[in-house]
């Protein structure tokens, strides 16, 4: 099996390779954590990672894929709803986790696997566990299970990678499964558009429990042999440090960027940090113009775009060479092809920065499909192999792509994360306050949009409160499901088919 990330045996060892908070590794020190543990997990059908902003999800996750083990990044805050869902789907044999981290009980049945990293540089010895979770007691770590790998099985780029959850329309999350050969596309691709070589030096501070923050944000620099710096908790305060002290590029989602931007009247430092980086990247929502604009006057610098999806990575970006136009993701990236519908199906010709239409993806950067789900990946695929993604765009006779909006009003994208609005009403509908419930997303300047709740109670008398409400999703599915804004209705609007109408939905 080739290995996706050349640079662990390769670079010079005393090349730091992660940095979390103040724990670092060298990738001397990453290829021994990630050798010893990738022996302990080979044969396995899948991984489960307990993801946690951490050195520790960095290296399970370069463990599984060295190991051709598929990796399923768990969203640490996951509610019991959600948590519950995701492991009945994806029914991993073991858990990946940092020692010491406590994990709900829903995760007791699994055997775990605790992922020991040594700062210093030598993979520690710990608890052995064979792939079915049975103890080994005493068996070395580089024991018998490097030879159940099955030959040959593992080589293949078509092999599973990833699997990452992503939130539909209705219903629970699904799981994009994701190739290898997918994740070295799209990341070989970035480094031409971006120029991104092994002397960058990222950093960011996003969730690894999604594409943005673990495939570009981790897999990403691992690929070309540069470093990473994960500063934890992102604040406009802890990238500054970083981007003064050597960091060359920034990812972020547009909440970051927006509240940098807030930041940047009352803190001088954080524009020359800015102005000194080589590349700043936004992504995974549309960066206002406003924030784009106020950006560039404080510090110099564009920020760019690039535009990717959990099930297609990445599709689109602003070249680092190229014009930095704002308010657009810019152009298709090596490999992918792009082209706009219209809503028969019919692929528009004109590329005159009017026309929208619906964007279509085909190439290695593609996922293979949803978990479980045949049916929801036949209807995600057209006859001729293009991913329908659902965002609508036009393209400006140049090639570069503008997004102008998305097909399905029932997807919420908030502080980044795309949640679905049936997955929210689903669990309203769960507490015992609640009669009929509705959500929608409507915008914010710091999230882009926030959730909102439109609430039938069941007992007028004594509604139940929106933190309670707030509090009750957050618990069920995850924290940045929970609507930030709850109205209290005698009655949904709904049409004559009884069908609720959400556009009625509206404050006055
Ligand atoms: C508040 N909190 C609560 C509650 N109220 N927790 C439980 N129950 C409640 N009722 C907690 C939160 O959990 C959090 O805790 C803290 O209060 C503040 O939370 P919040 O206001 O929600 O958000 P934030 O911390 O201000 O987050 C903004 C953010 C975040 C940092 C921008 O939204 C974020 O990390 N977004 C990134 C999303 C992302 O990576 N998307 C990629 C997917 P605590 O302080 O302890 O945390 S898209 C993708 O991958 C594609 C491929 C792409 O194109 O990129
Ligand atoms: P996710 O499925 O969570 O991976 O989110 C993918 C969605 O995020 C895409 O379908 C787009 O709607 C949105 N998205 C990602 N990047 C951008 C961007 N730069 N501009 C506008 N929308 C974006």
């Amino acid at each position: 099996m080739s290995s996706l990330f050349p640079a662990l045996r390769g670079s010079p060892d005393e090349q730091v390779a992660l940095r979390f908070g103040d724990r670092s590794l060298t990738y001397r020190a990453l290829a021994a954590a990630v050798d010893g543990l990738a022996a302990r997990i080979r044969g396995a059908d899948r991984v489960a990672v307990w993801a946690t902003p951490a050195l520790e999800t960095a290296v399970a996750v370069v463990a599984a894929l060295e190991a051709g083990v598929p990796a399923v990044p768990l969203n640490p805050r996951s509610g019991e709803k959600e948590l519950g869902h995701v492991l009945s789907d994806s029914a991993p044999a073991l858990l990946l986790a940092a020692p010491g981290d406590d994990v709900p009980a829903a995760l007791a049945g699994l055997a775990r696997v605790d992922v020991d990293v040594d700062v210093h540089g030598t993979a520690l010895p710990g608890r052995d566990v064979d792939v079915h979770g049975t103890a080994l007691a005493g068996r070395d770590a580089a024991g018998p299970h490097r030879a159940t790998a099955p030959p040959g099985s593992l080589a293949a780029g078509e092999d599973p990678a990833l699997v990452v959850y992503t939130s539909g329309t209705t219903g629970p999350p699904k799981g994009a499964v994701i190739p290898r050969r997918a994740l070295a596309a799209t990341l070989d691709a970035l480094a031409d558009a971006w120029q991104w070589t092994g002397d960058d030096v990222l950093v960011h501070g996003l969730p690894l429990f999604h594409v943005h923050g673990l495939v570009l944000g981790v897999l990403g620099p691992l690929r070309r042999g540069g470093c990473v710096r994960h500063v934890g908790r992102f604040t406009p305060q802890a990238v500054a440090r970083e981007l003064a002290g050597g960091a060359t590029m920034l990812f972020g989602v547009p909440t970051m960027y927006h509240r940098i931007a807030e930041a940047l009247d009352e803190d001088p430092g954080l524009a020359g940090a800015l102005a000194g980086a080589r590349l700043l990247v936004s992504g995974s929502a549309a960066l206002p113009v406003h924030d784009h604009e106020r950006i560039a006057a404080a510090t110099g610098r564009r920020v760019i775009e690039r535009y990717g999806m959990t099930e297609t990575l990445m599709n689109t970006s602003v070249r680092a060479d190229g014009d930095p136009r704002p308010g657009t993701v810019g152009v298709p990236l090596p490999g992918v092809e792009v082209r706009l519908v219209e809503e028969d199906g019919t692929p528009i010709g004109a590329d005159d920065g009017e026309t929208i239409g619906e964007v279509h993806v085909r190439g290695p950067n593609l996922f293979t499909g949803y978990l479980n789900r045949p049916d929801a990946t036949a209807a995600a695929f057209t006859a001729d192999g293009f991913f329908r993604t659902g965002d609508m765009a036009v393209r400006d006779p140049d090639g570069y792509v503008r997004i102008v909006g998305r097909k399905a009003t029932d997807l919420i994208k908030s502080g980044g994360y795309k949640i679905g609005a049936g997955e929210i009403e689903n669990a309203l509908l769960e507490h015992a306050g609640v009669r009929e419930a509705a959500v929608t997303g409507e915008p914010d300047a710091d999230l882009g949009e926030r959730i909102v709740a439109w609430v039938v109670p069941a007992d007028p008398q004594s509604p139940p409160g929106a933190g309670e409400l707030a509090d009750h999703v957050a618990r069920r599915l995850a924290p940045h499901k929970r609507p930030r804004v709850v109205h209290l209705l005698d009655a949904l609007p709904r049409n004559d088919m009884g069908k609720i109408m959400k556009r009625a939905l509206t404050h006055d």
